[in-house]
C-alpha cells in the first residue's frame, strides 16, 4: 500500500522543458487544472500529498518521477540523462528525507531516470534508455540488492516509440504487466500474464495502480474496457498538456 505521494505543480514555463512532441505548446492553466485533478485522484486512492512549489529553473520538473525511485525503506536520488534536468534531483532530497533515513545516490558516469525503472513486487525492472545507460542501471541494482530486491535490465535504445521504460509498461498487479505490443514479445517478461496495450492506444501503456485503483489516461477505451473487465478499478484522467511534453501519469509524482 502506498501512503504518501510527492507532487510538483508545473512552473508557467513548463512548455520550455524537453520534447519531441511535434504539434501545438501545452497550455498551462489546462496544465494546472489537469495537474489538480491528478493531485485529488492520488487523494481519493488515500495517499497524502507533498505538494512542491513550481520551479522554473527546471521546466520538466513537475515530471517528479525521474528525480528518485523510491522504495518502502530508501530513496535512490537519481542522475538524469538530460542535462537541463540536473539540478531537479538535489531538489527531491529535502522532501524524500522527511520520510526516509536512508538516501543513496547515483554517480557519475551512470545516468539514470526515474521513468526507466519499474517495480514489479520485489522485482525491478531497469530501462536502459536514451537516458539511463549502463553504470546507472548497475548502481542502482547494487542498490536494490542492499535492500533485498532483485532486478533486470530491459534494454530499450532501438525502440523508437517510448521514452522510458515505464511510458511502454505498467505493473497493475503481483505478476501482471500492461505493456505495449513491441514489448509483448520480450523474453524479460516471459511468466508474467501479459495485458496488450493496442498499437493506437500505446500512451495509455503509462497507467499507475495505486493501492484499490488504477489510474488511466481518457480517450483509450479498448484498454480501459479490458481492465474494467479484469476487475480494476479506473480513475481515468485527462493529461493530454503532459503528454505534449512526452510525460505520462507515473512520471508526475514518486509514491510510497
Ligand atoms: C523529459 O523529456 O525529460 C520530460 N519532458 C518528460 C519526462 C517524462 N518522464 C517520465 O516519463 N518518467
Amino acid at each position: 500500500m502506498f501512503k504518501h505521494a510527492i507532487v510538483r505543480q508545473p512552473s508557467k514555463n513548463f512548455a520550455e522543458g524537453l520534447t519531441t512532441f511535434q504539434g501545438p505548446s501545452p497550455n498551462y492553466e489546462k496544465a494546472l487544472q489537469q495537474h489538480e485533478a491528478y493531485c485529488a485522484a492520488l487523494q481519493k486512492c488515500g495517499l497524502e500529498l507533498t505538494r512542491l512549489d513550481p520551479d522554473p529553473i527546471h521546466p520538466d520538473s513537475t515530471f517528479v518521477e525521474d528525480a528518485a525511485v523510491v522504495t518502502p525503506n530508501a530513496a535512490i536520488l537519481t542522475r538524469p540523462g538530460a542535462k537541463s534536468r540536473a539540478g531537479e534531483v538535489e531538489k527531491i532530497r529535502a522532501p524524500l528525507e522527511k520520510f526516509l533515513k536512508t538516501i543513496h545516490e547515483i554517480t557519475a558516469p551512470g545516468t539514470l531516470d526515474g521513468g526507466d525503472i519499474c517495480e514489479a513486487g520485489n522485482h525491478f525492472f531497469i530501462g536502459i534508455s536514451r537516458r539511463t545507460n549502463e553504470s546507472g542501471a548497475t548502481q542502482l541494482a547494487a542498490f536494490l540488492t542492499q535492500s533485498g530486491y532483485s532486478s533486470s535490465v530491459v534494454d530499450i535504445r532501438g525502440m523508437k516509440s517510448i521514452l522510458h521504460l515505464k511510458s511502454g509498461i505498467a505493473c497493475i498487479a503481483e505478476r501482471q504487466l500492461v505493456v505495449i505490443e513491441e514489448m509483448a514479445e520480450r523474453p524479460e517478461f516471459r511468466g508474467y500474464d501479459l495485458i496488450r496495450v493496442a498499437p493506437e492506444e500505446t500512451y495509455a501503456a503509462n497507467c499507475v495502480r495505486v493501492n484499490d485503483h488504477v489510474l488511466i489516461p481518457t480517450g483509450f477505451p479498448k484498454l480501459a474496457a479490458e481492465l474494467t473487465q479484469r476487475g480494476f478499478q479506473l480513475l481515468p484522467l485527462d493529461v493530454s498538456e503532459f503528454q505534449k511534453m512526452d510525460g505520462g501519469l507515473s512520471c508526475l509524482s514518486l509514491r510510497f
